[in-house]
Formats: structure tokens, C-alpha cells, sequence
């Protein structure tokens, strides 16, 4: 069973995706972050990159599409993506593989220079490619970043990350991570 803050913490994660706001994930969402993406990091969208980053996003949304979508219009409804959820942090093996996915992903995309950290403008970028206003970046990040030295390492973001999902503590830092919630 999810807690009432979880359940607040996943409806943030759902309108990060939701772009149009129009209270349903469908493929055309994933799509949109593939190519805001594209525009935060300067990339043509011919180039390989920019292929292979919406190759990524299609691909998530097919696996979310294949194990969330219980009614199969093709959509995932706010209450689908909490069940799925709900399955998911319930299963140990399977909500480790999510986590680490979605860290993976968040280095492959938007850590430039390869280097395994991330910084304050990285995770700004990040808030605009997910539809959070990036003005919040800076206040977020110097919470996240709690030893001070301007970056969060993979240790760091997967520790955060891990809070985020699991984590019922309403005072952890954690919970805005992406932003207010
Ligand atoms: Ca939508
Ligand atoms: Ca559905
Ligand atoms: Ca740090």
C-alpha cells in the first residue's frame, strides 16, 4: 500500500511526464520530452544522439505502456501509473531494476561531460526537459547537494532517488527533488 505522501511524491513524478496536463500519459508525452531534450542540449534532430535519446524515451514508454496500461486504451490513467507503482515498490528485484534504469538514464541524458556527477546546471536542465520550472533548481540543488561540493555523484542521487520512492518521511529532502510536490 502506498502512504499518502508517497501517493503525493508519485502524482509529482506522473505530471513531470504529463506535459499537456491532461491528466493521461500517452506515447506523444514521452516524444515531448525526447525533443525538449533535444532543445535544452542543443542537438539537431537528425543527429545520432538525439536518436538514440528518443529511442530511450520510446522504449520507456512501451515497457510502462505494457505493464501499467490495465484498461488498453493506450493511455496510462493517474490511478493505473499508482497501482503499477504500488506493484512495483512491493517487489524488491524489480523495483531495484527500475531505480537503477531510471538513475542510468538520468546520467546518460544529462551528465555532458561524462564525468559521473551531476551539477547545478545539469539538474536545471533536467526540470526543463520534465516540465518543472527550472527557477527552482538552484534552491533544490544546494539541499540535494548536502557534503557542499557543487555535485551529486551516482551514490548521492541513487540514495535520493531511493528516498523519493520508498521513503515516508515528510521532512526528507528528498521529497522535493524534482521540485514542489
Ligand atoms: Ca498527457
Ligand atoms: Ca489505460
Ligand atoms: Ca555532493
Amino acid at each position: 500500500m502506498l502512504t499518502e505522501l508517497q501517493t503525493r511524491k508519485l502524482l509529482k513524478l506522473f505530471c513531470m511526464y504529463d506535459g499537456d496536463h491532461d491528466g493521461f500519459l500517452v506515447r506523444k508525452d514521452f516524444e515531448k520530452i525526447a525533443s525538449q531534450l533535444c532543445t535544452v542540449k542543443n542537438l539537431g534532430s537528425r543527429s545520432p544522439k538525439f536518436m538514440m535519446l528518443q529511442e530511450r524515451m520510446v522504449k520507456a514508454w512501451k515497457s510502462l505502456l505494457k505493464q501499467a496500461d490495465a484498461s488498453g486504451d493506450k493511455k496510462i490513467s493517474l490511478d493505473e501509473w499508482l497501482a503499477y507503482y504500488d506493484t512495483v515498490l512491493s517487489d524488491r528485484a524489480t523495483y531495484t531494476q527500475e531505480v537503477r534504469s531510471l538513475m542510468e538514464l538520468i546520467f546518460d541524458i544529462f551528465d555532458a561531460d561524462s564525468n559521473g556527477t551531476l551539477c547545478q546546471q545539469e539538474w536545471a536542465e533536467l526540470f526543463q526537459v520534465y516540465n518543472v520550472h527550472p527557477a527552482y533548481a538552484p534552491a533544490v540543488f544546494s539541499q540535494l547537494d548536502t557534503n557542499q561540493d557543487g555535485v551529486l555523484n551516482k551514490a548521492e542521487i541513487l540514495a535520493l532517488i531511493d528516498e523519493f520512492f520508498c521513503g515516508d518521511n515528510p521532512d526528507s529532502v528528498a521529497n522535493i527533488m524534482f521540485g514542489p510536490y
